[in-house]
């Protein structure tokens, strides 16, 4: 069977890229259809030839995922390089930490990419400290300098996606990492009128050996309606999970448990009280929705690590 990667799926039709770099239309198997199985931007599918001019190849497995999203619709993410602009507009903490532990549950890796910094220098070395106990790599951006190749570096061979609030330089960056390749998609999409959806469908551009998926609303996000769990809004706090053993009670919830190690820890850093705080009141947001109701949310995603063999079918 032919390997390939989906770059992009519009109403049951897909982009396949493969290793050559040609890019070739391709229909899944009913099978996935009657499964509500469907594969996403970002999947790593096996194609046969199918003999339809229009669509030259079926799609005939997925292969096992890393993570799928349904907002945005991806797959196989592994990287997020989260926007904060330092003014216009000004930064939205709760936003980042929300990304964070969002990334941090599906198996995502989050980065910081601190933009604007032109606009309000002086508060860049505070902004940075709050994240520095967290070990997520944090770059910076302004008009003057765009951190273009340390990007290109942490994109090398993976699956990227840039998060964060509009206006915060999301596609200032993106334009700067692709260059002319996105334009010329651009004017590829127009010939092929397919120019109004750019904004509602992910699609996937390549930059060196990696890829950025172009995510549209990946901002609007609510921790609940994404089914995440209250015990699992630690993992977006690694500095604090990282204490958490040390902690007498296993199921400790570093609220108001006595010796609570993660509570000591705040205590004797300062620098971590403010990831702390937003800690706490996503944990008990999450600790005030139905239990069933998250999970139910939560059991609403794709599912991720589905390995489908064509023998099963
Ligand atoms: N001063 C300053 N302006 C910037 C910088 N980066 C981007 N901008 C400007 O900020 C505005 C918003 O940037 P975009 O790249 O469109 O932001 P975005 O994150 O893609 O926004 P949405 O598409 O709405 O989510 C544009 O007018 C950019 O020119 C920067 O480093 N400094
Ligand atoms: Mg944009
Ligand atoms: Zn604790």
């Amino acid at each position: 069977m032919i390997p390939g990667l989906i770059l992009r799926g519009v109403g049951g039709a897909y982009w396949v890229h493969e290793a050559d770099g040609r890019v070739t239309a391709a229909k899944p198997r009913g099978i996935f259809r009657r499964r509500r199985l469907s594969p996403l931007p970002g999947d790593r599918v096996f194609c046969t030839e199918s003999g339809d001019d229009d669509f030259p190849y079926t799609i005939e497995e997925i292969a096992e995922r890393r993570n799928a999203l349904v907002r945005p619709p991806v797959a196989n993410l592994e990287r997020c390089f989260i926007t904060v602009a330092l003014a216009d507009p000004a930064p939205d903490f709760e936003l980042v930490d929300k990304l964070g532990i969002i990334c941090r549950v599906h198996n995502i890796e989050p980065l910081i990419i601190w933009t604007k910094t032109d606009l309000a220098p002086e508060e860049l070395a505070g902004h940075r400290l709050q994240y520095t106990a967290s070990g997520w790599p944090q770059y910076e951006s302004s008009l003057e300098q765009q951190p273009v190749a340390s990007l290109e570096a942490e994109i090398d061979g993976h699956l990227v996606s840039f998060a964060g609030a509009s206006g915060t330089g999301k596609s200032t960056l993106t334009n700067a990492l692709l260059g002319e390749e996105v334009m010329a998609a651009g004017e590829i999409s127009e010939k092929l009128g397919r120019g109004r959806h750019t904004t509602r469908h992910v699609e996937l551009f390549r930059s060196g050996r990696g890829w950025i998926a172009d995510t549209p609303g990946f901002s609007q996000l609510e921790l609940d309606q994404l089914g995440i769990l209250p015990e699992e809004t630690i993992q977006g706090y690694p500095e604090f999970e990282h204490y958490a053993p040390a902690c007498r009670f296993p199921g400790c919830r570093h609220i108001q448990e006595p010796d609570c190690a993660v509570r000591q820890a705040v205590a004797d850093r300062p620098e971590l009280i403010p990831r702390y705080d937003r800690y706490t009141l996503f944990r008990e947001l999450l600790e005030a929705e139905e239990p069933w109701l998250l999970r139910r949310r939560r059991g609403q995603l794709p599912p991720p690590g589905l390995p489908l063999s064509s023998n099963r079918f």
